[in-house]
């Protein structure tokens, strides 16, 4: 009862201060879903040497939550029926966003689905060899293993400043390699990602400085090809 009072005796003064406009929106923010950073599903050094421990913790605890808190922020101050949209939805439809929400959509929805893909494309280092079906498959869109490794490694090096190297099904169903700038994801374009690989600093530089292309080579030792083969296969339905 106690608190019934207190309620609407707020409303009241919400009311008096010309404010009670705001309730509706108030509410419509409370009831959208928070998006949350998900859980890596192994410990923090579970890629050495490859990847270091601190590099994964500030990227997982800090780089990837800041992506998730500036979405949910964006969206809590831009409610609308994309309130309860979920992240593919979100980027499969930033152009028909509001300006205000476009470009945070694209940098951290694009960062939060980036990011969670990432952390299931890699794990402990061991797991080399990709099933025979996505392999036979890979060689048959790059002429080789070979050329495709070297293609991917070009995306990954080419990509001045800021990306992402992917491999996508593309929307012809084909597999294409690419690149992306800054949060770009391949989904936004209507594209399956199959592997990714994020080439900001933050993802390398305490162990590898500089040295990107090291960093990229090592990459091949994390990679978890069932996870890719499993995109893969559904893919294809
Ligand atoms: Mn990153």
């Amino acid at each position: 009862m106690h608190c019934h009072i207190r309620r609407r005796s707020f409303l009241q003064a919400l009311a008096a201060l010309g404010l009670a406009s705001i309730l509706p929106s108030l509410a419509e923010a409370a009831a959208a879903p928070a998006f949350a950073v998900p859980d890596l599903g192994y410990a923090f050094h579970a890629l050495e040497p490859v990847i270091d421990a601190t590099t994964m913790q500030i990227h997982h605890d800090k780089h990837h939550a800041a992506y998730v808190k500036g979405l949910n922020e964006a969206l809590a101050k831009n409610p609308g029926r994309w309130s309860n949209w979920t992240l593919d939805q979100l980027l499969k439809a930033i152009p028909d966003l509001p300006v205000s929400l476009q470009i945070s959509v694209r940098n951290m929805a694009g960062g939060h689905w980036n990011h969670s893909f990432f952390w299931k494309v890699i794990g402990p280092p061991g797991n080399a060899k990709p099933p025979g079906d996505l392999k036979g498959a890979i060689e048959d869109a790059f002429g080789s293993w070979q050329a495709f490794q070297q293609r991917f490694s070009d995306a990954a090096m080419s990509r001045f400043g800021s990306g992402w190297a992917w491999l996508v099904v593309d929307k012809g169903g084909a597999l294409v390699v690419r690149s992306t700038a800054n949060q770009d994801c391949p989904v936004a374009d209507g594209e399956i990602p199959l592997l990714g690989l994020d080439v900001w600093e933050h993802a390398y530089y305490l162990k590898y400085q500089n040295l990107r292309k090291d960093y990229v080579d090592a990459f091949w030792k994390v990679i978890q090809w069932e996870e890719v083969a499993s995109r893969f296969r559904a893919a294809q339905d």
